[in-house]
């Protein structure tokens, strides 16, 4: 129930600009159940977001937000976490967002493992802009900048951020929303830098060019495609084929970045 979050949201904001059948409002609900679960103080957790419709988000919450530019909510957020590192920081990033423009950003992040929590709201478009097709838009699949379908190979988000270092890596979906609620609590008690991917529906740019149906087809697609972990693990590559796994993905804890720096500190305070 809304009440239950509602202290989190800045209700002169509402109501949001997203579509009806939107997945981000489902999302965002995840997000501030899994903060209220955790009982962070409303005034030691910061929500950094980059620009685009899952961007928004920042705007209507009640924590200390910053909508950044497009690309750069991690950048800003490493700027947060170095000055005050007891912050609890929550990135919130489309997927053109975080993987085109800030691509850089988001592996070097991972690389550093770095104590943030990046929820990546993926609904393979760019929304806001119209519907241009983003690094993690499928193969084949249509976008205003690819009209017969877009030729170039997706990210695996989850992959690439496990592959950069990322400490614990969790992918939901709008239909999972629950599941979503407890990977986002995870991440954030994870002492590092911490992805979870929210698939989510775009009816309007991605849907109107692709066709998989009106916004209840589309969140019925998340459960048909959604395989949770130990489940995938008895299936063949070939069962697994236009399918994705939901759950805990990686969870392998290694030194924190501004925790390593702050040793770095002391070491140089007690040669001088
Ligand atoms: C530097 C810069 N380049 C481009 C834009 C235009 N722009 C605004 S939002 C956006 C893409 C949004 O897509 P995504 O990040 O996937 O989020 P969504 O809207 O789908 O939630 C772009 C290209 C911008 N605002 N700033
Ligand atoms: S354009 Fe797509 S992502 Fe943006 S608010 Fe509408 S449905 Fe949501």
């Amino acid at each position: 129930m809304f009440s239950q979050i509602e202290e989190y949201y800045r209700l002169e904001k509402l109501p949001h600009i997203w579509c009806p059948g939107c997945g981000h409002g489902i999302i965002l609900g995840a997000m501030t159940r899994a903060i209220k679960e955790l009982g962070y103080d409303q005034n030691k957790t910061v929500v950094v977001s980059g620009i685009g419709c899952s961007s928004r988000a920042s705007g209507y919450l009640d924590f200390n937000t910053l909508h950044t530019t497009h690309g750069r909510a991690l950048a800003f957020s490493t700027g947060i976490k170095m000055a005050r590192p007891e912050l609890k920081v929550f990135v919130v990033m489309g997927d053109g967002d975080c993987t085109a423009i800030g691509g850089n950003h988001f592996i070097h992040a991972a690389r550093r493992n770095i104590d943030l929590t990046a929820i990546v709201f993926n609904n393979n478009i760019y929304g806001m802009t119209g519907g241009q097709y983003s690094p993690m838009t499928p193969q084949a699949k249509k976008a205003t900048t690819a009209p017969y379908g877009t030729i170039e190979r997706s990210f695996d988000l989850s992959q690439l951020a496990i592959a950069s270092g990322a400490t614990f890596v969790g992918r939901g979906t709008a239909y999972h929303a629950k599941l979503l609620t407890q990977l986002i609590a995870k991440g954030a008690r994870n002492k590092g830098f911490s992805v979870v991917e929210a698939i989510s529906q775009c009816p309007t740019s991605y849907g109107r060019k692709n066709k998989p149906g009106d916004p209840a087809e589309m969140i019925k697609l998340q459960k048909q495609q959604a395989v949770k972990v130990s489940a995938a693990a008895r299936l063949t590559e070939e069962q697994m084929q236009g399918k994705f796994t939901i759950g805990v993905l990686h969870d392998t804890p290694a030194p924190e970045y501004t925790e390593t720096y702050e040793q770095v500190i002391r070491r140089a305070q007690a040669k001088a």
